[in-house]
């Protein structure tokens, strides 16, 4: 954040015109070109039917923007302050060129003095097809550099310094989008400017110390008054400065320091430090926090931890991309629903995946408050990338900023080199047949971007690529387990069963998925009825994995019976995913310390579109996303199957800092829904560990019964599950007589009361009204009955249309 006098804020309208003048439109800025072309009537919305295809135009044009400002004097010493333009572009002020741009990731700081005059100016940006940009910088490249086809039929998206699942990926919508998403101001240089404030800790029994770092820009030698202010402890410093950069160092002590955790761990105590020059503030938000990443070497191979405060937390999360394919369509609102999602779902860290952005400073701020650990990728995904000693330059600028601007956030807690660059070596003809030239090209990006983090913050936490076995590892980190962090795709990418998930012993997986449909709400924002048949070309359209759509109904067939409609079509596709995800974390977690993390893919998602996320475009919770608060609840019992089949183990984990005891009650639920108790049983859990509660014989389930469970634990958790020894296809599910009403909850709420006569599995309210409901994707017996409570997102106070789904009729005839 930044407060300054002498600043002219630019952001607001300007005029958008294509480079050849046929097109014009306004452009609110910050924001991008397509949606203003939407909203001008020049291009029809890119999410709805196939309108992608119709809209590609767009990009192999070049755009400018531009606008008017009025300065009452001309003289001074002025520059520009820029970021996140996308991307190639050239800024000029009253026709002179102040700015060639290239890197979307990095702040620019031209001094535009000479170019302004007293009264009216204009300034205007040219920004350059990103496809015609990425050719031309491919042609120059010493040798070819692939980049992955699958994921994006944009070409060359690896030559340009802008997210990289802009050019499609295979959950995105492939427009390669521009325009201008952050600041664009015009300041007055008066003795000096904050360039940077960098923070470290240092921590002892029963005090801290607080570093700070702040740079300071000048064009001549002064002298400052700075004021540091931490909650209220104000110092003043006066410093001598040189013309350039000078960085000034003060240290806070704090005694007694309330710490920051994760969420599930403890509080979130953040303190405030501003940093204050004449015309400017800049505040940073800080929370006390230690942070390790433990690699010690076991029988295994060796560990992969994260130890907060000196304690080790097992990380439940999910893979983060960006918040929308188009910037203007985000909002703050939005992507913190998004983040308060996951924490809700008792995740405590998101991995900010590397094919997107570097987030921006709320964005941080967000997961800070919410206790939500941030896995921070470099931006980097999927394709191999130039070495070139300009690409280089361009990279080593961009980490220099983003990591001096982001690493005070406490919710940061790694820093990893890329997204799968070492498999990626793998994917491609060139690379396969001369790996020595691309793997030493990989790793002079890889160590640049480790120098300069090393420079920029020496403190910070580095791990080189996700997935990586280990430091100079360029093994398969897809299938090795033994070390380092996982990303499993067998069941998904190579078409095994969920049972696979427990083939593996990963230390930390950080990406497994499983695909759904979007929700039918969802799919109604972009299909028509007609549409509405997961074969057809919109519905096909909106699956952007090669292959997809047949593995989600392969799966199917495989494990459930075919459902009655294409609504019932996509229930099922969320309930399996459930399953499988729940398959891996179940397992996964029950290893714990052997394993201490799962982050599932993905979170959330870009546009309405058949994917891996929890979360429907919108913010909508799908099936898995209500699994996941069980599944990932800090206390948890699951049951596992042991390889052969012939016993279930029932195992219970606990993530909190105390010991629990828990009461499981054991029991199997008929066909018809008639729930006999099996046993209970009391078991104790401390917090490093999982434990066998008991085990069962599956010869003890009746044949016709599934297996259930709830239990409650000490400290006031609790839950409920199923397990199903064979397929759920091969079970003869009967009517579950569902019964439901609706009344009003106050507060524009509604009360659900869903009551069963016989088995429901898997019940599930969905509404076209957005919102929230306190519990779905459950189960019931006969007799049994669940009052949930739905809270729209808008209230408005009419009775939303509810529609309930459960397996048995998903299934049957109707
Ligand atoms: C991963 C990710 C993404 C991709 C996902 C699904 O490995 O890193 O590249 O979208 O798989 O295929």
């Amino acid at each position: 954040m930044m407060s300054m006098s002498n600043v002219l804020d630019l952001s607001g309208t300007w005029q958008l015109a294509s480079a050849d003048g046929e097109h014009r439109a306004g452009i609110s800025i910050p924001g991008d070109v397509h949606t203003a072309l939407k909203f001008a009537g020049v291009i029809p919305d890119p999410y709805v039917g196939r309108n992608e295809n119709d809209v590609q135009w767009v990009a192999h044009q070049d755009w400018t923007i531009e606008r008017r400002f009025t300065l009452d004097e001309g003289d001074g010493s002025w520059y520009l302050d820029i970021t996140d333009l996308d991307t190639v572009a050239t800024v000029f002020v009253n026709g002179q060129p102040v700015l060639e741009a290239d890197n979307c990731f990095r702040r620019y700081r031209p001094d535009v003095s000479k170019a302004l005059k007293p009264g009216e100016n204009v300034i205007r940006i040219h920004f350059r097809s990103s496809i015609a940009e990425g050719a031309k910088r491919q042609a120059r490249q010493p040798f070819y550099i692939p980049y992955s086809t699958a994921n994006s039929p944009i070409p060359n998206g690896n030559m340009l310094r802008k997210p990289q699942c802009h050019f499609g990926w295979d959950w995105n919508i492939a427009i390669a989008p521009l325009g201008l998403y952050g600041t664009i101001a015009l300041k007055k240089l008066e003795t000096a400017r904050i360039e940077h404030v960098v923070t470290s800790q240092r921590h002892a029994a029963g005090r801290a110390e607080l570093h700070v770092a702040v740079t300071l820009h000048a064009r001549d030698p002064g002298i400052v008054a700075v004021h540091l202010d931490i909650d209220g402890e104000r110092v003043r410093l006066d410093f001598g400065i040189d013309a350039g950069e000078t960085t000034i160092r003060h240290v806070f002590e704090i005694e007694n320091p309330e710490f920051w955790w994760p969420a599930g761990s403890g509080g979130q105590r953040l303190y405030r430090l501003s940093v204050e020059i004449p015309g400017e503030t800049v505040t940073r938000q800080i929370g006390l926090r230690t942070v390790e990443l433990l690699t010690d070497p076991d029988e295994a191979g060796s560990r992969f931890a994260f130890r907060i405060n000196g304690r080790e937390i097992f990380c439940r999360g999910a893979n983060w991309i960006p918040a929308d394919a188009l910037f203007s369509l985000t909002s703050r609102e939005k992507t913190e629903d998004l983040l308060r999602s996951a924490v809700e779902a008792n995740m405590n860290m998101i991995r900010v995946w590397g094919g997107g952005f570097y987030e921006a400073d709320w964005f941080y701020d967000l997961c800070d408050r919410l206790g939500l650990m941030v896995w921070q990728d470099f931006q980097f995904a999927c394709n191999l990338y130039p070495s070139t000693p300009d690409f280089l330059e361009n990279v080593e600028a961009e980490v220099d900023y983003q990591v001096r601007r982001l690493v005070s956030h406490p919710s940061i807690v790694v820093w990893c080199g890329d997204n799968e660059l070492v498999g990626a070596l793998n994917w491609f003809e060139e690379s396969r047949t001369n790996r020595d030239r691309y793997l030493v090209s990989y790793d002079r990006l890889n160590r640049v971007i480790e120098q300069a983090l090393a420079k920029a913050a020496p403190d910070a936490i580095w791990w080189p690529s996700s997935p990586a076995s280990g430091y100079l590892d360029y093994g398969d980190a897809w299938h090795a387990d033994g070390s380092g962090d996982m990303h499993y795709w067998s069941v998904w990418h190579e078409n095994k069963p969920f049972d696979d998930y427990r083939s593996v012993k990963p230390r930390f997986c950080s990406e497994f998925g499983f695909q759904s449909y979007t929700s039918l709400p969802v799919i109604e924002t972009y299909a028509n009825r007609k549409d509405m048949n997961i074969a057809s070309p919109v519905m096909e359209h909106h699956q952007k994995n090669a292959g997809g759509n047949e593995r989600i109904a392969g799966t199917m067939f495989r494990n459930f019976r075919f459902p009655r409609d294409f609504a019932n079509f996509v229930y099922l596709s969320q309930v399996q995913q459930g399953v499988a995800i729940r398959t891996a974390v179940d397992y996964w977690r029950s290893l714990k310390p052997h394993c201490m993390g799962t982050l599932y893919w993905q979170l959330n998602d870009t546009w309405p579109v058949a994917s891996w996320s929890s979360l429907d475009y919108g913010g909508s919770w799908k099936v898995l996303h209500y699994m996941a608060r069980r599944f990932f609840q800090p206390v948890a019992v699951a049951a596992i199957p042991s390889e052969d089949g012939r016993e279930i183990r029932l195992s219970l984990v606990n993530d909190t800092l105390a010991d629990v005891t828990v009461t499981i009650n054991l029991s199997v639920l008929t066909l018809s829904g008639e729930r006999r108790p099996l046993r209970s049983v009391e078991a104790v859990c401390s917090p490093d560990a999982a434990v066998t509660a008991l085990a069962i014989a599956a010869d003890d389930i009746p044949a016709d019964c599934i297996l259930a469970w709830g239990f409650t634990a000490s400290n006031g958790m609790g839950g409920e599950g199923h397990y199903v020894t064979g397929t759920y296809k091969a079970l003869n599910l009967e009517p579950p007589g569902l019964e439901f009403s609706v009344s009003p909850a106050g507060d524009g709420a509604f009360d659900l009361l869903v009551q069963a006569k016989g088995l429901a599995l898997f019940v599930m309210v969905e509404s076209a009204t957005p919102g929230r409901y306190s519990d779905n994707a459950f189960d019931l017996a006969a007799g049994e009955s669940r009052r949930i409570t739905f809270t729209p997102a808008a209230p408005s106070g009419a009775s939303p249309q509810f529609r309930i789904y459960d397996l048995y009729s998903c299934q049957s005839a109707g």
